[in-house]
């Protein structure tokens, strides 16, 4: 049937879980690689399939979603250390009630977004994720028997902050004017929104790890948007709030906890030390953030560098792992130039992230649609060779 009697799914076991080692805090053979975006627009495989399918069907229909996600693992066998189910953040404002569509070469757009706080009436009162997300899980639970142990799987969700920028401004901005309006003229009524958002999140997360989710990624990726202070105020306590909240309840489930990533993009500059305090396993920097010098303040900001628990040491017990940060740019440069890049920051003369452990190789952001799928193996072959020779020293 493929589930055991507390209806859990059992999976094929894992060939390989250097990711996994590497989120809970420890040293590795090499690090573990992956990329944001991996499955998308830059892979020819991806768009011919788009030729013939929507956007949102392709996430609602399992065996599309599972193909997507294989796809990069196929083509760079062996370079890959995880797979991110294919889906999309804005799958959650679906699920509260908003229409999302995607529109070619234009990207998401909601038809009605979120204009006052009186519009938050449109939304579900409660959502049920089995019934709206159902297919998530879905494909999630076919995709941990295709990858038939290969690698992990990555589940994820979009942060509320990040979230509610999409709902009022209905879809991207250059400058969220509409969305930061709201947490100055109605400060509350956004903390309402946030909360609503952060309470689905978690039953989102949770019900993905049930599917067979491996590993948890939330993506604020607007958090560089807002001053420190609504940082702080609007989107901080709802980070730690699903990191705690959703450990609290695998917990309760007897599920086994899995890794949490927290990708606060632009807002380390300010809150780096505040947000490897929330809760997570990994910190995922963007490329604004110096290597060595992230490892230094998240090692720092750890009340657990008591001699138990040494340096850095979160709830779970282990140092925060960091993760990161080659600009996704430089994969548009020479493969030479990729090269060079990839080992200043595994070993800069101001310290890299090789050799540490407690590392996950990545971009800072997402690989652009643009880039040409031959660079980015020679950015993963790159990191398997310089980080086996850096711990080999
Ligand atoms: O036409 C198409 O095929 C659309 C392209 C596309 C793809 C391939 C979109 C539209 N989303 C995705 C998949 C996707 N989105 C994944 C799949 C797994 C992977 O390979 O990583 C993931 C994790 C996301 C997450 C996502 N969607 C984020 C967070 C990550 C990030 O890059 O910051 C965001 C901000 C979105 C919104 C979104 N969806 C799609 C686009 C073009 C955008 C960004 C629009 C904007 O600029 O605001």
């Amino acid at each position: 049937t493929g589930t055991n009697a507390s209806g859990a799914h059992h999976f094929p076991g894992m060939r390989n879980d250097l990711i996994l080692r590497a989120a809970r805090g420890q040293q590795t053979e090499r690090a573990p690689v992956w990329v944001m975006r991996q499955a998308g627009r830059y892979l020819p495989e991806f768009r011919k399939l788009r030729e013939s399918h929507d956007f949102f069907t392709c996430c609602r229909t399992p065996s599309l979603a599972t193909e997507i996600t294989l796809q990069p693992i196929r083509r760079y066998s062996g370079l890959l250390d995880a797979a991110i189910i294919f889906s999309d953040i804005l799958v959650i404002p679906q699920a509260m009630g908003l229409t999302v569509e995607m529109l070619p070469s234009k990207g998401p757009h909601f038809p009605a977004p979120l204009e006052t706080p009186k519009d938050v009436a449109r939304l579900h009162k409660r959502v049920d994720v089995h019934k709206e997300l159902g297919y998530v899980f879905d494909a999630i639970t076919m995709t941990r028997r295709e990858l038939a142990g290969e690698v992990p799987l990555i589940g994820f969700c979009g942060a509320p902050w990040t979230l509610m920028a999409y709902m009022i401004e209905g879809g991207g901005s250059k400058g969220f004017e509409k969305a930061k309006r709201w947490l100055y003229d109605y400060p509350e009524e956004s903390k309402e929104l946030l909360q609503r958002i952060a309470d689905v999140c978690v039953d989102f997360l949770v019900g993905q790890v049930k599917a067979g989710a491996q590993l948890l990624q939330v993506f604020d990726s607007w958090a560089g948007e807002l001053s420190p202070a609504h940082f702080r105020t609007f989107s901080l306590p709802y980070l730690r709030s699903i990191a705690s909240s959703v450990k609290d309840r695998l917990a309760c489930s007897s599920t086994q906890c899995v890794p949490m990533i927290c990708f606060a993009k632009g807002a380390l500059g300010h809150s780096l030390s505040d947000v490897a305090k929330a809760g997570y396993d990994v910190v995922a920097l963007d490329w604004t953030v110096e290597p060595a010098q992230a490892r230094k303040v998240v090692d720092a900001a750890m009340p657990g560098s008591a001699p138990s628990k040494g340096a850095g040491a979160n709830e779970a017990g282990h140092r925060v792992a960091l993760q990161g940060n080659m600009d996704p740019s430089v994969l548009y440069a020479s493969k030479e130039a990729i090269e060079v890049e990839v080992e200043k920051m595994l070993r800069s003369r101001k310290g890299g992230f090789g050799g540490e452990g407690a590392y996950i190789a990545n971009l800072g952001h997402g690989i652009t649609p643009g880039v040409d799928p031959e660079h980015l193996r020679a950015y993963l072959k790159a990191i398997h060779r310089y980080s086996r020779e850096i711990n080999a020293e």
